[in-house]
């Protein structure tokens, strides 16, 4: 039977269906649903082998493991399991506080309903920090944006005459809707342009027509040259920037300034090109932009998520079709209070700046490895793998192991559950009801909660059951908290909401609500949802801050449309638009209803941009490594059976021909990597896409199921190469030396 869900290997999840076969387990078939209302019935090559995740060679656990002295893991069962964590938790509380308690992960790239329960657990035992992925990517750009915006923005490439991508390869990496089908149109659309400043001539950069084969690491000068050009060519849109923005004259005196022709020099990049880019995005009717992991894992991020904010903000490509938007959302991710340097929440131990609620990656280990007293004693750790995918796994390793206390809830035997004292077996997200928060869409935004489509092991728990019986091991809910709720459930919905709003009056009770919910509301819903719960109060903010949004969408007023929305979406396996907005409401979600231009900082930041030295190569260390790129068979570390990948099984080292000339290698060969932090062996290969000395390993590599394959790319980078303002790292950015390995050496 062909089952409705989602492609779980990256952000877009578009919708599959999955044809399971008689055995009930295996995936026969998977095509992409036609019925989802974001993906339509697009995948691209990776989601054809899915059933690798669910059935392949992934290490996946079965039974709550529990570390003996010895290093080796043995199975508890359930009971067990929860009540000496609970304790364990407990005691640490009791003697060093709760706060030093520290929660990791919450979701990989489709997977965030658990997480949503995570903060009833949090509440229970008083833990206060957490980080995520997120904060190894996005929370400079989320600091920018809240100065800017006081939100969060995303881009319509559907409809845009010029798109460009900032150290983004959608061809493989996606990061909206039907990618490389979007890409294709805009390539053969004469009257569209595509803009890609990145080092490599990617996959996207070959559909583009403008190329910026920019020096690794040079962003900020290329962006801040284009800006320039703006201003000096009298290309901003003045009209619209009265009306909209504050702080044009303070942005324009800086940008006048700039001296286009040395910072195109030092970026390596023709300035002509640069001028015709600038005239190509001022001429247009509208530009959506894409910066990614090229520049936000690279020197000067947030910095250049600031000046390529200003390149479509002073263009007026905001608010308008096939510009960017400020998405709706069921469940808000990434925003953060935009509090300016120096003020806001930091981190206990280092003091760096806490972006979105989420302590920077590249800090944790420091956190830990000291003897402050506010270090950090315990790690909770869910659907998330540290130990590989922070910077520098030798020293996260060694924070781990400083650790009194490590839970991992994972479906496989990570290399972070190894170095675990319980690991804590899910159903995958085959398994159970599962859901993606990375829907942001527009106008029609979507929510697509996964029923699941096949059977999970005795001996796994999902995540809100592992939640809700940790919160009730530590105590802080009991049968008494739920008598009443259960009692106005069974009653009707608009009851429950009654008693439900009255639990919430109680702050101590409200951040245990999602497990409140799970347990009262839950076993009411049909199919046996009950971890769709916490969508319920979700469902009803929405509707409560977006109702002209959630009318349009079908959805009615008032207290009725929370209500309906929910059922749509509990009962809509395929997805279901849950928003339909008009451009006005990306204004209306600005913090002041304008554009704030001048972010002080920042600002100066890029006039000092002239002062300082530019950037050298250390010719002890001639390479430039970007550790991690996306390609056609990587998926971060979801996917562990290696037969997965039909190409390039081990990841290779990308280098340009003219490198491996020079050292007298060629496609195949071995060579020996090495960083300031650490040394690999890898075979190369050479192709005319990459610059000289710029050079590239693959993401999600270096997984150890029966065996390690390839190179794990946090072996070689440095916890301290991060960025100034947001603590995120410079993963595309490894100083780097190369030694051919002769034959002999094999
Ligand atoms: N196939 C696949 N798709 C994925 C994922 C996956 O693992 N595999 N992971 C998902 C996740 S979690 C994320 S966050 C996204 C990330 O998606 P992307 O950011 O697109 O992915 P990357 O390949 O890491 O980096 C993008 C580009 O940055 C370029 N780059 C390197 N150095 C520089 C530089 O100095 N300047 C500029 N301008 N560019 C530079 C690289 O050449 C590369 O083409 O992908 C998502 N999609
Ligand atoms: N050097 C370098 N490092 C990088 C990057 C890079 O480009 N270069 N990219 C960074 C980026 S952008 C990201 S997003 C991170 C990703 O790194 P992480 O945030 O650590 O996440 P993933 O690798 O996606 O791993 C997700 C985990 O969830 C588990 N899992 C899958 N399904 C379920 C489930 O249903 N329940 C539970 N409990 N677990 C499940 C998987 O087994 C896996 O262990 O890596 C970052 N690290
Ligand atoms: S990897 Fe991403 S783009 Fe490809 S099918 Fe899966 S969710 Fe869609
Ligand atoms: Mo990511």
């Amino acid at each position: 039977m062909w089952k409705p869900s989602a492609c779980i290997l990256c952000e877009c999840n578009c919708g599959i269906e999955v044809l399971v076969g008689d055995d009930g387990r295996s995936f026969d078939k998977i095509r992409g649903d036609k019925l989802h209302p974001a993906s339509a019935g697009y995948t691209c090559n990776k989601a054809l082998r899915l059933g690798l995740h669910q059935n392949g060679n992934t290490g996946r656990i079965t039974h709550p493991l529990r570390r003996k002295e010895d290093g080796t893991f043995e199975e508890i069962g359930w009971d067990t399991a929860i009540s000496e964590i609970a304790a364990r938790l407990g005691a640490i509380r009791d003697t060093c506080g709760g706060e030093t308690i520290f929660y990791y992960g919450g979701g990989g790239q489709g997977n965030h309903l658990g997480g949503a329960y995570s903060p009833a657990t949090l509440a229970a035992f008083g833990a206060r920090y957490r980080s995520s992925a997120l904060a190894q990517e996005k929370t400079g750009e989320f600091w920018v944006s809240a100065r800017m915006l006081g939100n969060m923005t995303r881009a319509d490439f559907e409809h845009c005459e010029v798109a460009l991508f900032v150290g983004k390869n959608p061809y493989q990496s996606h990061g909206f809707p039907r990618a490389r089908s979007v890409l294709k149109e805009i390539a053969k659309d004469p009257a569209r342009s595509m803009v890609v400043i990145d080092p490599v001539r990617t996959e996207t950069a070959e559909l583009a027509d403008f190329h910026l084969q920019v020096r690794p690491g040079t962003d900020v000068y290329l962006l801040t040259a284009l800006a320039a050009v703006l201003v000096q060519e009298d290309l901003v849109a003045a009209d619209w920037l009265a009306e909209h923005a504050d702080g044009l004259d303070a942005v324009t005196a800086v940008l006048r300034q700039v001296p286009v022709s040395e910072y195109c020099v030092t970026a390596d990049v023709d300035e002509t090109l640069v001028r015709a880019v600038a005239a190509r995005i001022a001429a247009a009717d509208s530009v959506a932009v894409f910066e990614d992991l090229g520049v936000q894992m690279n020197r000067d991020s947030t910095l250049v998520s600031y000046v390529e904010k200003l390149v479509w903000l002073l263009t007026g490509n905001f608010g308008k079709r096939g510009a960017q938007y400020v998405p709706s959302s069921l469940v808000p991710l990434g925003r953060d209070r935009g509090y300016p340097d120096g003020q806001g929440p930091r981190s206990p131990v280092v003091g760096a700046k806490i972006i979105s609620g989420l302590v920077p990656c590249n800090v944790i280990a420091e956190e830990i490895l000291t003897d402050h007293p506010a270090r950090y004693r315990a790690m909770l750790v869910e659907s998330a793998n540290p130990a590989h995918s922070l910077a520098d796994s030798a020293t996260m390793r060694e924070a781990l192991a400083a650790l009194e206390l490590v839970v991992v809830i994972d479906v496989a035997m990570t290399e972070t559950a190894r170095l675990a004292h319980y690991v804590l077996p899910a159903p995958t997200q085959f398994e159970k009801f599962e859901a993606t928060f990375f829907n942001f869409d527009f106008p029609r935004n979507v929510f697509h909660l996964r029923h699941p489509v096949v059977a999970a092991p005795e001996g796994v728990l999902p995540e809100p059951e592992i939640h809700a019986r940790l919160v009730e091991a530590s105590g802080a809910l009991t049968e008494e908290d739920y008598a009443p709720l259960r009692a106005a459930a069974q009653a009707g919905r608009a009851e429950f909401a009654q008693a439900f709003l009255g639990v919430l009056a109680d702050p101590a009770k409200r951040r245990l609500a999602p497990v409140l919910l799970y347990r009262t509301l839950g076993p009411t819903l049909p199919h046996d949802a009950s971890a769709a719960a916490v969508l319920w109060m979700a469902a009803h903010e929405c509707a409560r801050k977006n109702p002209a949004g959630v009318e349009k969408a079908g959805y009615g007023t008032g207290l009725e449309a929370g209500e309906r929305l929910f059922e749509a979406i509990v009962n809509g396996p395929h997805g279901v638009h849950i928003t339909h907005d008009d451009h006005d409401a990306s204004w209306r979600r600005l913090l002041r209803g304008r554009i704030n231009l001048d972010v002080p900082e920042l600002l100066s930041a890029v006039a000092a941009l002239r002062d300082r030295a530019v950037p050298q190569q250390d010719p002890d260390w001639p390479f430039v490594l970007s550790a991690g790129e996306r390609r056609a068979f990587t998926a971060n570390t979801i996917m562990r059976d290696p037969s997965w990948r039909r190409r390039d099984p081990d990841g290779r080292l990308r280098m340009s021909v003219t490198d491996a000339t020079r050292l007298g290698v060629t496609t195949g060969d071995r060579v020996r990597l090495t960083t300031r932090r650490g040394s690999a062996e890898v075979a190369v290969d050479t192709t005319d896409t990459m610059r000289a000395g710029h050079i590239s390993l693959p993401n999600g590599l270096g997984l150890t199921v029966r065996e390690r394959t390839g190179v794990a790319p946090n072996e070689l980078t440095a916890a301290e190469d991060r960025d100034e303002w947001a603590g995120t790292p410079w993963h595309k950015h490894v100083p780097a030396r190369l030694e051919p390995i002769g034959p002999e050496a094999l």
